[in-house]
Order: structure tokens, then sequence, then C-alpha cells
């Protein structure tokens, strides 16, 4: 992970246009500043989506065309806290659904941390985290001959370029059977006047999320960046539906990273590019889905119409 981190950032800084990779915000700071991102009253994505797992759950199950006497996997692609799955898991459970819920992640703590609250929330729940990496755990589970509905919520999709994004569901739909589910969750094209207040909260937990990518490159590569001298900047276009998040130079500055014996210099309002939120309609999610086998069969929203979860099956 060091080495790819350290190339990443001098990559991104020796660009053109200087950006730093949004994967990288996630280190144990990072984690815990997004867990206080989910709380701040702008921040409408997880609420809106915990809406319609909470409200519609019924809904969900009847879309899904879950069958309660057939066992299926359920798999999610990033464990979080579950929140919002659990919703899920207590109607499945409640109405005696035949099934496992496998959460995939990367980190064993984040698994650990989660099959211990649904234990103890949910004990009848079948629980069994899979450590990994996402494509490598579905390409073990095509083996099997049970249904896959796939979890893949937050709008953590819209983290990558249309282009990526559409490798992405590519690389899912190669992973499972014909029959099997995704359930998608993603954050609806809207105004700025919603938007924007998301990534730039009053109490300024999103700003110390972006400048942490700087604290961790002083911390990780011996740099000596300044965070007094970066400022945080949203910017959001409606007509293209995505948000960006950028760090902003104040001075002209020199910052030397040690670990790569280089300097980078930046010029007062230099922008870092740190992170792209894509934002959703059918026409562009029609388009991600491209030429894959995967095609949507329905959509839920919530009661305000601010995020979406499309249900999509894989074809041939
Ligand atoms: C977790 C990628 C969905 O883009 O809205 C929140 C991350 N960044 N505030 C998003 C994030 C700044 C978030 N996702």
């Amino acid at each position: 992970m060091n080495n790819n981190f350290q190339r990443d950032i001098d990559l991104g800084l020796s660009a053109q246009n200087k950006t730093l990779p949004s994967k990288y915000f996630y280190d144990e700071i990072g984690d815990a500043l997004f867990v206080e991102i989910m709380k701040m009253p702008e921040y409408y994505l997880t609420k809106a989506e915990f809406d319609i797992f909470k409200n519609k759950s019924q809904e969900l199950i009847k879309v899904l065309k879950l069958n309660p006497s057939t066992f299926f996997e359920l798999v999610e692609l990033g464990a979080g806290d579950g929140t919002k799955t659990k919703q899920l898991l207590k109607a499945l459970d409640d109405q005696n659904y035949n099934f496992e819920y496998m959460p995939i992640d990367i980190s064993k703590n984040a698994l650990k941390h989660l099959k211990a609250s649904v234990n103890a929330e949910l004990p009848t729940v079948r629980i069994t985290p899979k450590q990994g990496d996402y494509f490598n755990v579905l390409a073990d589970l095509k083996q099997s001959e049970h249904p896959i509905v796939v979890l893949f919520l937050g709008s953590n999709i819209g983290n990558l370029p249309d282009e990526r994004a559409k490798e992405f569901i590519q690389k899912l739909s190669d992973n499972l059977k014909v029959g099997d589910r995704v359930l998608l969750g993603v954050d609806l094209i809207k105004s700025e006047s919603i938007v924007l207040p998301a990534y730039n909260d009053a109490q300024g937990i999103t700003k110390r999320f972006n400048l942490n990518l700087l604290t961790r490159i002083n911390k990780e590569l011996d740099a000596n960046f300044d965070l007094n001298s970066f400022t945080h900047q949203p910017e959001y276009i409606e007509q293209e539906g995505i948000a960006r998040s950028f760090l902003v130079s104040t001075k002209d500055q020199t910052v030397a990273i040690r670990s790569l014996n280089k300097t980078f210099t930046f010029a007062k309002n230099e922008k870092i590019q740190t992170e792209t939120s894509r934002k959703y309609n059918d026409y562009i999610m029609k388009g991600i889905l491209g030429e894959s086998s995967l095609k949507i069969i329905d959509r839920l929203t919530d009661s305000q119409n601010l995020f979406a979860d499309y249900i999509l099956e894989n074809g041939h």
C-alpha cells in the first residue's frame, strides 16, 4: 500500500492539473471524519438512502424478487457500519427469508465491528464476512449455484469517473450469474443549493476530511504541507451532475516530500482536485451500464426524491 500511495501522490502532484486520489481519504482519522460527515445535517445522502431502507424495505424485497423459500447470498460491497443494511436484514429475518449476509471489505477491522453489531442486534441473521478484493470474492461465489443479491450503497460508485464506473459495472456483471441482482445506490442530480452544502458543512467536518489527506502525506511520506496554507473548495456543475472537491493553495509555496526526495511548487490559487462525486439520472445510469449484461429492472427513491436505489438484473 505505502509504495502505491507514494507513487500515486507523486503522479498526482506532478501533473499539469494536480490531483490526489480520494481513496486515500480513508485512514483511521478519515474513517472517523466520514462517520461525522454522515451525521451533518447538510449531508443528505446517507439520510435519504436510510429512508428508503427503513420505510420501503417491503418494496425493496419485492423489486429484488426475493423468494422466502429459495436460499440466497446477500453480498455487500464495502462493510460500512451497516446502519442501512440492518433495516433490510431485519425485514428479511422477520419474514423468515432464507439467506446469508456476506459483507466484503478490505478492512478486517471494519468487518469485525460490523459482525459484532449484526450479531448483537439481529442474532438470528447468518453473517459471514469476507475479507478481500470485491471481485476475487465474487469470482469465488460464482462457483456456487445460489442466487446472489449484491448491495453497493451510498453512491460510492460516484467517486469513479464514468469510464472507470463502466469498467467496474462490466467486471461486476462478469462475476455474476444470469438472474443475479444488484442494488446500486446513487445520489441524484439536483440543484447546487442542495449539493454544495453537503460538501461544505457549516461545522467544517468536510473541510477537515479533505485537509486530512495532506496530514496523511505529511505523516506517511515525511512531507511538510502547511495546513493553514490550503483551503477546502467544493464545486458543482448541475448541467453535468458532478461535484468536485479541491484543496486550494492560498499563496505561492513549495512543499517538500522527503520520502520522494522532491519538492512541489504551488502557485497562489492553484487547485488540487481530491474528489469527484458523480450524481445520476436514468440517462447517465444507462450509459454506465453500457454494453454490460446488467439491466435496470426497477428504481426506488426516498420521500424527497434526493437519492435512488437502482435494481439491476444480470442477463445473458
Ligand atoms: C462516500 C463517496 C459517497 O462522495 O459523497 C463525503 C464521500 N466526500 N463528503 C461522497 C464524501 C465528501 C462520499 N462517498
